[in-house]
């Protein structure tokens, strides 16, 4: 009975079929009863400033194991490259860096784009990324091979979905924020993902060059942290002047 419970509850929250059987975590008994919304902040164009800055990788890079695909004929048959410490000339990518504080209260437009998600030569694309609570995430199988698409969430509804090479796109959202998402394929336990689930549009991902840039802020003080999956996360005050650019660079370490 149990179980018919969860079920239910997780069919109303997605709003779409469970696809799969193999359901390895429970889904959160404690959802939410929703609550009316807040007025939608309003941003001034003509103080709008930004954050932009680039993150740097100081000291010997881990070397970590090249990925072995050759278990599947329709995956790469030569080692690939690790996707958990992506460094180049000492910048470092795929940091996910946010506003934490400071932000003025009230609730933001979601972009009805999706995110895109890839399934690419065995791995997935982007590797990090930000999506706010409620926009669509759109998830694609461009390889020859056959996924099994698993979110592992602690503050969101589970899913577990194969995909087929000619099956149209999967699309999901989120109902909550959540930091650091992952996300796993059954079929190839190399494969993984990160997604966080955010309350505003205040984020961004840092490039193969370290950069990144936060834009359309409104003049304040905003605590900015920055968190990568292996070298943990930092914290950094910043002050965004009216059209200004505030400048926040970050410094990870092994
Ligand atoms: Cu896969």
């Amino acid at each position: 009975m149990n179980e018919m419970k969860k079920l239910g509850l997780s069919l109303i929250l997605i709003g779409s079929i469970l696809g799969c059987s193999q359901r390895s975590q429970p889904i959160p008994e404690s959802a939410s009863t929703p609550q009316p919304k807040p007025a939608t902040v309003a941003i001034d164009p003509a103080t709008a400033g930004s954050i932009a800055g680039v993150v740097d990788f100081k000291g010997a890079v881990p070397k970590l194991p090249s990925l072995d695909m050759t278990a599947d004929p329709g995956c790469p048959q030569k080692p690939q490259p690790s996707d958990t410490a992506v460094v180049n000339k000492g910048k470092l990518a795929n940091v996910f860096v946010y506003v934490k504080e400071g932000l003025p209260q009230g609730s933001f437009a979601v972009p009805s784009d999706p995110v895109v998600l890839d399934q690419k030569g065995c791995r997935y694309i982007p590797h990090v990324m930000g999506i706010m609570v409620g926009q669509p995430f759109k998830i694609l199988n461009t390889d020859t091979a056959d996924h099994n698409i698993h979110n592992m969430p602690r503050n969101n509804p589970q899913w577990n979905e194969t995909q087929f090479p000619t099956d149209k796109p999967i699309i999901k959202t989120f109902t909550n924020p959540e930091m650091m998402l992952p996300l796993q394929c059954n079929q190839h336990p190399w494969m993984r993902a990160y997604v966080n689930v955010m309350p505003n549009p205040y984020y961004a991902v840092s490039g193969e060059d370290g950069s990144f840039a936060i834009n359309n802020l409104p003049p304040g003080e905003y605590t900015l942290v920055a968190v990568h999956e292996k070298f943990g996360e930092k914290t950094m005050k910043v002050k965004v002047d009216a059209k200004g650019t505030a400048k926040a660079d970050f410094v990870f370490t092994p």
